[in-house]
């Protein structure tokens, strides 16, 4: 199940499915589609943080679950899996991985989908689908080599080998290494600092950084021009009016 919680505007959820290290499951994927959801539908200036308990962040998709599973059963909670990852890389709100231990196959999948990864050093990743005869199925072989480079995700994929929080860092999967009682604080603290920005230019730069990555650079440029003018005349000219007035910007005047 997900464990929501709230703390000042930035909203938490804990993936709490503790018998199986948290494996994905079409309930837990029926949950999370449902929460993102209401969670886009009412929430207008916030940041997500999703992360796990104890020694998992999620150990994959459910393998007891994927065992019984026809061709087109697996085909199905792929594209559903799918389809709930993309609702987090195309959410309003920028999204937080605050990863805490395992992060392996659908979890390492989930992970990539946020749009930051802050991890434990406790943390593992991997996408060990080869060593089950598999690949990932959640968009893994796509995000990573966009995050990572090919090489180095050819190199994981291939492997199957599991990486360290620095291993990830140093690959550029994950972005920030804490001690394990700061990830929660660290998560927090970068959340509330996006938050204290003018909301509706956090929303356009997460809208075009993510749709650039598939348009190219031409027509990825053509759409930050657009947005970028979009900001003249509400957010912008506030911030920078409050700028040359020396003082902080009033984003709710927008
Ligand atoms: N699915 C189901 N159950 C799991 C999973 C999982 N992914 N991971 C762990 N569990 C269960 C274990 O079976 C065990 O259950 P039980 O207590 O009933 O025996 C319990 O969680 C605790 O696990 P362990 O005893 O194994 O704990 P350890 O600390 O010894 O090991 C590991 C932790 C290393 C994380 C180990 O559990 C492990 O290797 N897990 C599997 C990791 C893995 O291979 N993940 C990738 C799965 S495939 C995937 O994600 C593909 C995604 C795309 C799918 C596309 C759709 C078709």
């Amino acid at each position: 199940m997900l464990v929501p919680s709230t703390e000042n505007g930035v909203t938490i959820v804990t993936l709490h499915r503790p018998e199986s290290l948290n494996a994905l499951s079409t309930e837990l994927f029926l949950e999370m589609k449902n929460f993102l959801k209401n969670y886009n539908k009412t929430t207008r200036h916030g940041c997500l943080i999703i992360t796990g308990e104890d020694k998992a962040f999620v150990a994959g998709a459910d393998i007891a679950e994927m065992v019984h599973m026809t061709s087109a059963d697996a085909e199905l909670y792929s594209r559903r899996g799918q389809e709930v990852f993309s609702m987090i890389a195309t959410l309003n709100a920028p999204v937080i991985a605050a990863v805490n231990g395992y992060a392996l196959g659908g979890g390492c999948e989930l992970a990539m989908a946020c749009d930051i990864r802050i991890a434990s050093s406790k943390a593992k990743f991997g996408q060990p689908e080869v060593n089950l005869g598999l690949i990932p199925g959640f968009a893994g072989t796509q995000r990573m080599p966009a995050i990572a480079g090919l090489g180095n995700a050819m190199y994981y994929l291939l492997s199957g080998d599991y990486m360290t929080a620095e291993e990830a860092f140093r690959i550029g999967l994950v972005q920030l290494v804490t001690d394990p009682d700061q990830l929660m604080p660290e998560s927090l603290k970068l959340a509330h600092k996006i938050l204290s920005k003018g909301p509706l230019a956090i929303r356009k730069m997460k809208k075009v950084c993510r749709l650039g990555q598939t348009l190219g650079m031409e027509e990825g440029s053509v759409l930050e021009t657009k947005e970028f003018g979009s900001l003249f005349g509400n957010e912008g000219t506030e911030g920078m009016k409050a700028f040359l007035d020396k003082r902080t910007p009033d984003w709710s005047k927008n």
